[in-house]
């Protein structure tokens, strides 16, 4: 079998997806997720311009072969947007071989080690009864873990809280916006929401949080240690993590575990986190982190240091990511949480699913590959719609972490 032909499909149901399809000569074709969030085409024309063309006339069950000739062959390793684009082939290629097998993609990995995935949804709201609301919807739905974000009084944005009453989307239209934070603000209020969820709802959901890359690790201690009463299941992102060795700080004070690695591309960025064990979850994903191929390595190394996987599944990351998650969760045997967003009602058209949601927990199905697909004369109805995520200023205009 042979690849005759791979094609970049950008499309905008209610958001920017970028996908990759790739086609045999036997006709069996395979679909990968290459969306990077506000630089979706930085990633279409790495892949149209120079990894396409190089696919062509490949064996597609070569997949370990093809990834190390991506990478190393590139000469310029790592990175967000060459790992993207990585991901998106090895999606495409471990989706055309469940299809040429016959099996659904976990079975391929070694077989399901539970019956379903447990997934966390996201509760926010403007203020903290508007939050508590949100959070009861989520119990009602069957939700065991449930993430909380929420508007801290004073402040004129903040990270997570959607601006309607719809799904929270950052990405915003016509440039980049621009909001204002304040650590000292979130740090005095943020513990006063986790009391109020204890107390509404008592302990018998996992509670998580992000802090959103918004803390020094000092003061990613200072909370750590103040919430501990709230017994959360992690704060993520408590600080950015390009200086991997900043959390053993936190360490040294709290017990609030922490999760870590939605903008890691690669292994080399969370070894020291794992290898010190200096994180409980890790949050790399299969479009950012080089697909199955990639994850599963990550995966393996953290079950040594008994870190678990929390992979990102934001809705920028498109229905196939979410499909090839579903199926990587399903065995992953260091499993600890799938986040799940939700997606915009055109996107769940553009792209028919073999996945199911039911009270909290999701299953990829038993379709033979990844069992995504795309409507592609759908998805060309919907065309690439340019937006950005925001940025955040400190209160005297400082630049910041967002
Ligand atoms: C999360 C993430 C997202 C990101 C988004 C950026 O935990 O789900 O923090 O909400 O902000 O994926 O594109
Ligand atoms: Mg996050």
């Amino acid at each position: 079998m042979k690849i005759v032909r791979a094609d970049v499909i950008v499309t905008c149901p209610g958001r920017n997806f970028v996908t990759l399809k790739v086609v045999t000569d036997e006709g069996v074709y395979g679909i990968g997720d290459a969306t990077l969030n506000g630089r979706e085409l930085a990633v279409a024309a790495y892949l149209k311009e120079h990894v396409c063309p190089l696919l062509i006339g490949r064996d597609p069950g070569r997949i370990e072969d093809i990834w190390q000739f991506l990478y190393k062959g590139a000469y310029w390793r790592r990175g967000p947007v060459t790992m993207t684009a990585i991901a998106a082939v090895d999606m495409a290629l471990w989706d055309i071989l469940g299809k040429v097998t016959g099996m659904p993609l976990y079975k391929l990995l070694g077989g399901a080690s539970r019956d379903s995935v447990m997934v966390y949804g996201h509760a926010t709201g403007r203020d903290i009864p508007e939050a508590l609301d949100r959070y009861a919807e989520h119990i009602d739905q069957g939700y065991q873990a449930i993430r909380i974000q929420c508007g801290v009084p004073n402040m004129r944005s903040v990270y997570g809280v959607s601006k309607g009453n719809g799904v929270y989307e950052p990405a915003t239209k016509g440039g980049v916006e621009e909001q204002s934070w304040s650590t000292e603000k979130y740090l005095d209020f943020v513990p006063k929401l986790f009391e109020a969820v204890r107390d509404r709802f008592g302990f018998g959901t996992h509670l998580l949080h992000d802090a959103h890359h918004r803390l020094t690790p000092i003061e990613a201690a200072r909370l750590g240690k103040a919430v501990e009463p709230y017994r959360l299941f992690w704060i993520e992102d408590p600080t950015p993590a390009e200086n991997q060795e900043g959390f053993r700080l936190i360490r040294e004070h709290t017990v609030t575990p922490i999760a870590v690695g939605e903008v890691f591309n690669s292994i080399w960025d969370c070894k020291q986190l794992i290898e010190e064990q200096l994180i409980d979850y890790i949050r790399a994903t299969l479009t950012h982190a080089g697909g199955i191929t990639h994850l599963r390595r990550i995966a393996d190394f953290a079950s040594l240091y008994q870190v678990r996987t929390g992979c990102h599944g934001a809705s920028d990351l498109s229905p196939v990511c979410m499909g090839a998650a579903l199926h990587f969760d399903l065995w992953v045997p260091n499993f600890g949480v799938q986040e799940y967003m939700g997606f915009p009602e055109a996107a769940l058209e553009v792209f028919p699913h073999a996945w199911q949601f039911d009270r909290g927990t999701m299953h990829p199905g038993d379709v033979p590959g990844h069992g995504v697909d795309i409507d592609e004369a759908l998805a060309a109805r919907y065309p690439y719609d340019p937006a950005y995520l925001p940025v955040a200023r400190l209160e005297d205009g400082t630049l910041w972490n967002w």
